[in-house]
C-alpha cells in the first residue's frame, strides 16, 4: 500500500492532538516535580518528539511488539500504557508498571518493553520478531533507538541477521541530532540510510514533526512488513526540547528555542484544530495528568522484603547411557529438539557435516533443519536474539564457539537476558540456554583457552552450570533446556568432551554420592546436583577438595595419589551449579575435615574459589581450621606445551597444596 492509498478517515485529527498532548504534559510534570523530590532516580523526558511516539505505534494491532529505549515515556503512552502506573513506576511506587523495580527506563506491560543499555536492545527485538515470524502469529516487533545507539556494534549485527533470516521488524532511528552532550557530527560517519541500504533493508526518511506526515509512513512500513517478512527502517530527524536527563542540556539556549519555535509537533497540529476544541481536549488533558500524578503520589511504596528473582529449581538425574561426555550432550540435544518443537539451536558453524567445532550439535541440522539456525560472526547479536526469542515463548539454545567469546556476550548476559525478570516485577522469564567450550591444554593460546565463568558468577538473575564426567551431564542440559526458567550459562570443560562417564560402578576406588535431587518440601524447589567422592573402606578424610568440571577429573587423580603415595585422605565434592552457589555439600564435608581446598582453572584473584572459601570461613568460624585455592597463573596462556602446562593447574598442585595443609 502506498501513502496516497491510505484512507483520510485513517487518523482523526482531534485523537491525534490528545495523543501528543497527553505525552507532552506527562513529561512536563515529570520535569516541573522532580525537584520537589517525588521522583526517585532519574528520567529521560520525550519532549519535542512526541510525534514520532504517536504516528509510529498509532497503527499498531494488538499482538505487535515495541522494543524501546531510556527515552521511553512516550513510546510506553502511546503504546497505550497506564498513565498513573508510569507516573508510579517513576515514583518507585508498587503500583508501577514494575511495581518499582524498573524505574524510568525499565518498563515491560503487555507487549512492551524497554531497557537503558544502548543498542542491546535491537537483537533482542530482533530475536521476538523472528519468534513470532517462526510462531506464525503475524505479530511485527518495533524497535526504537537514537543516533547515539548507531556507534553500537549489536545494531549493524541485528541489521545482517534481520535482513538475513526475513525478520519481520521495524527499526525506528529517532535522529534528534545528539547523544546526552555529543552533537551528531562528533559521534556519526557516513549516513544513515545508507546503513540501511548496505544490508539490504529498506527504508524511509522523514525530517518532520509533523503527526499526519509520519504516521500514513509508519502505517505503510508495518503493512510491508507484515505481507512481505521482512525488516524495514524508519528514519526519524527530530528535535529534542529538554536537556538528556533534567539540568545536563549543553545547548545554545538559543538553538533550543528556535528548535521549540520551528518543530513543535503540538503546536503545529494546535493550529489545524478548531479553537473551542482544543481547549476542551487541554482541559480534559490536563485534568487527567494533574489527577493521575496525585493518584501516584499517593500509592504505597514496595515493601523492603526483596525476594530473589532467581529460584531454585527440581533437577533429576537420569542415569547414564553413554559413553563420552560428548556424546551425552549431544543425546541430550537430540532428545530436546524431539520432546519440544520449541527448542532452536543458534551457532556459528553449527551446520552438518561439520556439526559445530566440538561436534556437539553434530546431527541436529539434518534432523532439525528449520530450528537449527547458522549464525554470521555475531556472538552479542546471537545472544540477543536469542534471548528476544525466549521471551516470546521458544527454547533458544546458542553455542559460543570458544568460551573465550563469552566476554563479547557478557553485556547481553548480564544486562540484558538475566535482568528482565526481577527487572520487569516477575512478569517474563527467560528460558535462555548458552553453551560454550572452556578451558585449555590443547595448545590453543591465549584466546581459546581460558577458563573465564568467575567474570559470570554472582551475575543476578543468571545460572551458571558447569557439567562433569560424573552422572550424566546430558540430561544436567536437557534440564537446563526444557525446565529452566532463567539464563543459563552451561559452561563444558573441553577436554571432558572426550572423557567416559563416570557411573558408581566404574569407580571401583570410590564411593560415589550424588547429593539427591533436592526438594526439600512440598512444593519447594531444588538445585542442580553436587556429588561427592570418598575413596572406599579409606580411613576418616581430612581435607576437603572442591572441584568442578574438568579440574574434578585432576582433583580424583590427586586423591588417589595422596592416599596411595602420602596416606592422606581427602573427599572431593563436585558441585555442577556454580552461580547461583549452594554452600551446604561442601560445608557438610568441611564439618567432618576441617579442611577446605578449592581447585579451578580460570585465574587465581577473585575466583570462584575464594568465594568458596570465604563463604566456608563465614559459615563455619574456627571450625575452618586451614584453606587454600588453587587456580590458574595470571598471564595470557602459553601455547607451547611445557609453558602451557606451567601455567594452568595441574594434580601436582593439588598434591603439593594439600600437604601444605596437613
Ligand atoms: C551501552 C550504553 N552506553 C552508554 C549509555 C549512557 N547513555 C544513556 S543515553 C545516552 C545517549 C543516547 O543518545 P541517543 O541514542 O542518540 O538517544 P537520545 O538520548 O538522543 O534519545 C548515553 C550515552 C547507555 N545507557 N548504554
Amino acid at each position: 500500500m502506498t501513502q496516497s492509498e491510505i484512507p483520510a478517515s485513517f487518523f482523526s485529527l482531534p485523537d491525534l492532538y490528545r495523543s501528543l498532548y497527553r505525552l507532552r504534559r506527562f513529561e512536563e510534570t515529570v520535569l516541573d516535580n522532580f525537584p520537589r523530590g517525588l521522583f526517585y532516580g532519574t528520567t529521560h523526558t520525550y519532549l519535542g518528539q512526541e510525534a514520532n511516539a504517536v504516528g509510529v505505534l498509532t497503527p499498531l494491532q494488538p499482538s505487535d511488539i515495541v522494543f524501546s529505549n531510556h527515552r521511553c515515556h512516550g513510546h510506553f503512552l502511546a503504546y497505550g500504557g497506564d498513565m498513573r502506573a508510569l507516573f508510579a513506576e517513576l515514583m518507585g511506587k508498587v503500583t508501577g508498571v514494575c511495581g518499582g523495580r524498573g524505574g524510568s527506563q525499565h518498563l515491560h506491560w503487555q507487549n512492551f518493553y524497554s531497557n537503558g543499555i544502548l543498542g542491546g536492545t535491537v537483537p533482542i527485538a530482533t530475536g521476538m520478531a523472528l519468534a513470532e515470524k517462526i510462531k506464525g502469529t503475524g505479530a511485527v516487533a518495533i524497535v526504537f533507538i537514537g543516533d547515539g545507539a548507531l556507534g553500537e556494534g549489536t545494531v549493524y549485527e541485528s541489521l545482517n541477521m534481520a535482513s538475513l533470516w526475513g525478520a519481520p521488524i521495524l527499526f525506528v532511528v529517532e535522529n534528534n541530532r545528539i547523544a546526552q552532550t555529543t552533537p551528531i557530527d562528533r559521534a556519526l560517519a557516513g549516513d544513515i540510510p545508507a546503513r540501511f541500504t548496505a544490508f539490504g533493508i529498506p527504508a524511509c526518511e522523514l525530517d518532520t514533526s509533523d503527526v499526519t506526515e509520519i504516521l500514513p509512513a509508519a502505517r505503510t512500513l508495518l503493512h510491508e512488513i507484515r505481507t512481505t517478512q521482512t525488516p524495514r527502517g524508519l528514519i526519524l530527524h527530530t528535535c529534542r526540547f529538554a536537556p538528556h536527563s533534567k539540568g545536563d542540556d549543553t545547548r545554545p539556549e538559543d538553538e533550543v528555542a528556535r528548535m521549540r519555535e520551528m518543530r513543535d509537533p503540538v503546536r503545529i497540529l494546535e493550529s489545524r484544530l478548531d479553537f473551542s476544541a482544543r481547549l476542551e481536549i487541554e482541559k480534559a488533558v490536563d485534568d487527567e495528568v494533574q489527577a493521575l500524578f496525585e493518584q501516584a503520589v499517593n500509592d504505597p511504596t514496595p515493601s523492603v522484603d526483596l525476594q530473589s528473582s532467581i529460584r531454585n529449581i527440581q533437577y533429576s538425574i537420569t542415569p547414564a547411557k553413554t559413553a563420552t561426555v560428548l556424546d551425552s550432550l549431544n543425546s541430550a540435544l537430540h532428545r530436546t529438539f524431539a520432546a519440544d518443537p520449541r527448542v532452536h539451536l543458534i551457532g556459528e558453524d553449527i551446520l552438518d557435516p561439520y556439526g559445530g567445532a566440538f561436534k556437539v550439535t553434530r546431527g541436529l541440522s539434518t534432523q532439525f533443519p528449520e530450528r537449527v539456525h547458522t549464525s554470521p560472526i555475531a556472538e552479542a547479536g546471537i545472544v540477543g536474539v536469542a534471548t528476544g526469542m525466549a521471551l516470546r515463548g521458544l527454547l533458544p539454545v546458542v553455542e559460543i564457539m570458544f568460551g573465550d567469546f563469552t566476554t563479547l556476550i557478557a553485556d547481553q548476559l548480564i544486562n540484558h537476558a538475566a535482568k528482565f525478570r526481577g527487572m520487569y516485577n516477575d512478569q517474563v522469564r527467560v528460558p535462555l540456554v548458552v553453551r560454550t567450550p572452556m578451558g585449555g591444554r590443547r595448545g590453543y593460546g591465549a584466546t581459546h583457552s581460558q577458563t573465564l565463568e568467575k567474570h559470570f558468577l554472582g551475575a543476578p538473575g543468571l545460572r551458571v552450570l558447569a557439567p562433569t564426567a560424573l552422572g550424566d551431564p546430558g540430561a544436567l542440559l536437557e534440564h537446563a533446556i526444557l525446565h529452566d526458567p532463567d539464563p543459563v550459562l552451561f559452561v563444558e570443560n573441553k577436554l571432558l568432551y572426550l572423557a567416559k562417564l563416570h557411573t558408581p560402578d566404574s569407580l571401583p576406588d570410590f564411593s560415589l554420592t550424588p547429593r539427591p535431587p533436592l526438594p526439600r518440601g512440598e512444593g519447594e524447589e531444588g538445585e542442580y546436583p553436587a556429588y561427592q567422592l570418598r575413596l572406599r573402606d579409606a580411613p576418616p578424610a581430612s581435607v576437603t577438595i572442591a572441584a568442578y568440571g574438568y579440574m574434578a577429573e585432576l582433583a580424583r587423580q590427586a586423591m588417589l595419589k595422596l592416599a596411595y603415595d602420602e596416606e592422606i585422605f581427602a573427599e572431593l565434592v563436585v558441585p555442577t551449579q556454580l552461580s547461583p552457589f549452594e554452600m551446604e555439600p561442601v560445608l557438610a564435608s568441611v564439618r567432618r575435615t576441617g579442611r577446605l581446598l578449592a581447585v579451578e582453572e580460570g585465574t587465581f584473584t577473585l575466583g570462584w574459589g575464594a568465594e568458596i572459601v570465604a563463604r566456608a570461613a563465614e559459615a563455619l568460624g574456627p571450625g575452618l581450621k586451614v584453606a587454600r585455592r588453587v587456580a590458574a597463573r595470571e598471564e595470557p596462556i602459553p601455547a607451547a606445551r611445557a609453558l602451557e602446562e606451567a601455567t594452568l593447574p595441574g594434580v601436582g598442585d593439588i598434591v603439593d597444596a594439600v600437604k601444605k595443609m596437613i
